[in-house]
């Protein structure tokens, strides 16, 4: 009975000694038993390495108090609940951020100092978790730590991936491939639920059955996976809630299959039975392009069925009728990765609770909301039906079943328009018949995002014009932002300090929008004398780090001017390369006095290029020829260097960023749909150099255009200049350093040769010719502006006091108030 359980309870509280405690005292007795019990070596001797992992699993186990704390809060509370559906989580380390969001950061260092060690050097132990590509991915881990700081009930669901997103090998100044087997050393940070799992099923051949004198169709699948669930609890920062990021991997089925077994045949039985782990094995490192691939295919509908069975299994055990579910839950798709979930969720309604079509398809429009994260068409993903028939028979059936009804209905609001019927279609016609993944999840969502003003102007216009034209009211875009707690807090600590102490409060890490306080101090020379420090200290770091990785030693009162993100031709890093060589050219072409007034630079470029982007890697290999050439030139000395950042990831974001003194980002108007690497070096006091695409359009609403460069053509004078692409004028300088890598002047001549080809007149779609000009004059006035450091010094204050509204917690309340309709649910202490 009653009594009974409660004795029960009683009992095991108090023998579990209530809660953790947080004195230092408490922390060393906790590292010390997990040194013993968890990691099994001796408390006597033990290295950094056992030491992180044993100082992790004791912090795992404050997280998993409050996980569960925030769990069964929610279960009694049964708010509702918003789910975030994404294939790319890119997580980075997890110590410090979880040290740091607990508050017991302080205590800690002490308890580890009194051990004999340093905080900061076990947390260099970790590796990354680099679940994703790239924007996306990252912007997905600034989402979750927002949603749990701001106490939404949130899930994020995604793939647990065993090899992440590959490591970047430099060899001669070639991009290498390495596989990222993260999970070799173990992973203190997930807990696996042996129990939670689920049976995914593909192939197979749909059947007609009666059900109460109804024809029903029945998928009679041909494969079996499971899925079993990793979760990886994410702390908010001052609050007791802690969310949860489940991860699906794929193992064989349990289900016992005596034919298999019963051929004589069984290693190759079970060496099948294995094959099933592939399915969740590799992250695609392709950012852009997710054509079509079976296993790619594979995986997308693996994460989708785990996790609407988790979904809907977790709605049954509290709720017993499906028309609740627009009320209680909202799921979010994140790009098109996850949009199988529309007709998944059809298929669950339909086929297994026997909901009327009509009814179900109410209720799943109501359920999902959409994040669109490509400007392009070509850039939107398409899967084509044959393939699709055959891994998932049933699902195509539904899509088509979708489609039918959109386009009845789309007949009677636009007669028998079939132009632009084909265009809206679900399925394109052609050869090679697609489903279109974007048209799918605009029909099947009630909100369509873009990812800044900007963004959603231009699918207005062009991409989803359309869909616009037919739902205006269902587009809306949410600017978005990255996590100040990783990208000052944990990042920047010195400048986190700097910032507290002449606002007088830490509450700016909680509500960036206080950030506008450092104005009042904005010509305090006092002020100006420690943020200069700050800065010191950062380069510092970097410039050690620089020295490390490629033992080139760069001067301290250089600019540190950096260009960090995926290697893409729209990103323009080509155009930055040009403008170094120009640089370069110049120095040399100077008298010993002129160049006494010359602003030394260290040019910094990092990033990865998808192992099949032939002339990103070309890009990579002419910035390592580049440099060789610049950085052994002694007659240039400390006047120009460039390094190229090998392995640019999410911990060497978290070390390059605050050491910048300038950044970079120069895609060609139109292209980059928001950008966020910006966000975190307006974050940091890092100027700008940029063109007005993405969310730097915001940028310069909020700082002012006097505060960062601004170059290049804008938007509307792009498709112009395109126009008359063949007769377009570049300036003479910039054929002068194309002809030098064209004539071999930097080597390897004719492996270039394809990739100077790109910007020839009349090929240069990106433009770098047209807009080199005004390139150059950004580069002059950034010059400029940095032999006056106050004013420099200035317009750094400015960027970070005009960074809040690019913080992550600003875009979660506008998608949880417009878009989710969810209500934060605070866990009490
Ligand atoms: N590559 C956009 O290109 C945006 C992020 C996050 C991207 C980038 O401009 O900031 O998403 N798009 O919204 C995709 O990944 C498809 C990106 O990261």
């Amino acid at each position: 009975g009653d009594g009974e359980r409660r004795a029960k309870a009683e009992r095991m509280f108090s023998l579990m000694d209530g809660f953790l405690k947080n004195d230092p005292f408490s922390l060393q007795k906790d590292i010390l038993n997990h040194v013993e019990y968890t990691v099994a070596r001796s408390r006597f001797n033990f290295d950094d390495f056992e030491a992180y992992q044993a100082l992790s699993h004791s912090v795992r186990d404050r997280l998993i108090e409050r996980w569960h704390d925030t769990h069964s809060y929610f279960k009694r509370t049964k708010p509702k609940r918003l789910y975030f559906l994404s294939l790319e989580f890119l997580m980075g380390r997890s110590l410090s951020n979880s040290v740091i969001n607990l508050g017991i950061q302080d205590q800690y260092a002490e308890a580890l100092s009194q051990l004999g060690f340093e905080f900061e050097v076990l947390a260099e132990q970790e590796g990354d978790a680099a679940l994703g590509n790239g924007g996306l991915a990252r912007l997905s881990a600034c989402q979750m730590d927002s949603l749990a700081t701001l106490d939404y009930p949130a899930w994020g669901y995604g793939l647990r991936y065993e090899y992440g997103l590959f490591r970047q090998v430099i060899v001669e100044g070639f991009q290498h491939e390495q596989p990222d087997y993260w999970l070799n050393f173990g992973n203190p940070w997930e807990i696996e639920r042996i129990h939670v799992t689920y049976e995914v099923k593909f192939y197979g051949t749909v059947e007609e059955a009666d059900l109460n004198g109804e024809k029903h169709q029945v998928w009679v699948p041909g494969e079996t996976v499971e899925a079993v669930a990793y979760d990886n609890p994410i702390p908010g920062y001052g609050t007791r809630n802690t969310l949860n990021l489940r991860l699906w991997a794929a193992k064989p089925s349990n289900r016992f299959d005596l034919e298999a077994y019963n051929t004589g045949d069984y290693i190759n039985s079970v060496v099948n039975r294995q094959r099933a782990e592939t399915i969740s094995n590799v992250l695609y490192p392709d950012d852009r392009n997710h054509q079509g691939k079976e296993l790619r295919l594979k995986q997308q509908y693996f994460f989708v069925s785990a996790s609407l069975q988790d979904i809907i299994r977790r709605f049954k055990e509290a709720h017993n009728n499906f028309d609740e579910l627009p009320d209680k839950v909202a799921l979010h798709l994140n790009d098109t990765h996850p949009s199988l979930s529309i007709a998944e969720i059809m298929r669950i309604l339909v086929d297994e609770e026997h909901l009327g079509w009509n009814k179900a398809w109410d209720i799943a429009c109501k359920v999902f909301s959409f994040t669109t994260h490509t400007v392009v068409a070509e850039g939107l993903e398409k899967i084509p039906v044959d393939l699709l028939g055959s891994l998932l028979p049933r699902h195509l059936q539904i899509l088509y079943e979708i489609n039918f009804n959109f386009m009845e209905e789309l007949k009677k609001k636009i007669g028998l328009d079939y132009n632009r019927l084909s265009r809206m279609s679900i399925v394109e016609e052609g050869a090679v018949k697609n489903i279109r993944m974007a048209n799918l999840s605009i029909v099947g969502s009630h909100i369509v995002n873009g990812v800044s003003k900007l963004h959603l102007d231009t699918l207005k216009r062009t991409t989803f014009k359309d869909f616009y034209e037919l739902w205006p009211e269902k587009f809306q875009f949410k600017t978005n932002g990255v996590t100040q707690r990783r990208w000052i807090v944990v990042s920047n600590p010195s400048l986190c300090a700097l910032i507290s102490k002449w606002l007088g409060t830490e509450a700016w890490i909680r509500n960036a929008d206080l950030l506008t306080g450092l104005r009042d101090h904005v010509d305090n020379p006092n002020f100006h004398q420690e943020w200069k420090m700050v800065k010191k200290v950062n380069k510092m770091r970097l410039a050690e780090y620089i020295e490390a990785m490629s033992g080139v030693k760069v001067s301290l009162d250089a600019m540190f001017d950096v260009q960090v993100k995926r290697i893409h031709e729209y990103k323009r890093q080509l155009l930055n390369i040009l403008g170094i060589i120009h640089r370069y050219d110049c120095l040399k072409n100077m008298d010993k006095n002129d160049r006494r007034k010359v602003v030394p630079r260290v040019c910094i470029i990092g990033g990865k290029a998808a192992p099949g982007y032939e002339i990103a890697k070309k890009i990579i290999k002419l910035c390592h020829s580049v440099a060789e050439k610049i950085n052994n030139d002694t007659d240039i000395g400390d006047l120009l260097k460039l390094v190229f950042i090998p392995d640019y990831n999410v911990s060497v974001a978290e070390l390059v960023i605050p050491g910048a003194d300038l950044s970079q980002h120069l895609s060609t108007a139109g292209h980059e749909a928001s950008g966020t690497g910006s966000m975190k070096f307006l974050m940091n006091g890092c100027l700008l150099l940029a063109t007005a695409d993405g969310s730097t359009v915001e940028i310069i609403e909020e700082i002012g255009s006097d505060n960062l460069f601004l170059f290049g053509a804008k938007v509307q004078e792009v498709a112009e200049l395109r126009e008359k692409i063949s007769t377009l004028k570049v300036p003479l300088q910039f054929a002068r350093v194309l002809r030098m890598v064209r004539d071999g002047y930097f080597g390897y001549k004719d492996y270039f040769k394809s990739l100077c080809d790109t910007v020839e007149i009349g090929k240069d779609f990106y433009l770098l010719g047209s807009d080199f000009g005004s390139y150059l004059e950004a580069q002059a006035a950034a010059d400029k502006a940095f032999v006056e450091p106050e004013k420099w010094i200035k317009m750094s204050i400015l960027s970070v006091s005009g960074s809040g509204r690019f913080s992550s917690d600003r875009t979660i309340q506008e998608y949880a108030e417009r878009t989710w309709k969810i209500d934060p649910s605070r866990c009490p202490l």
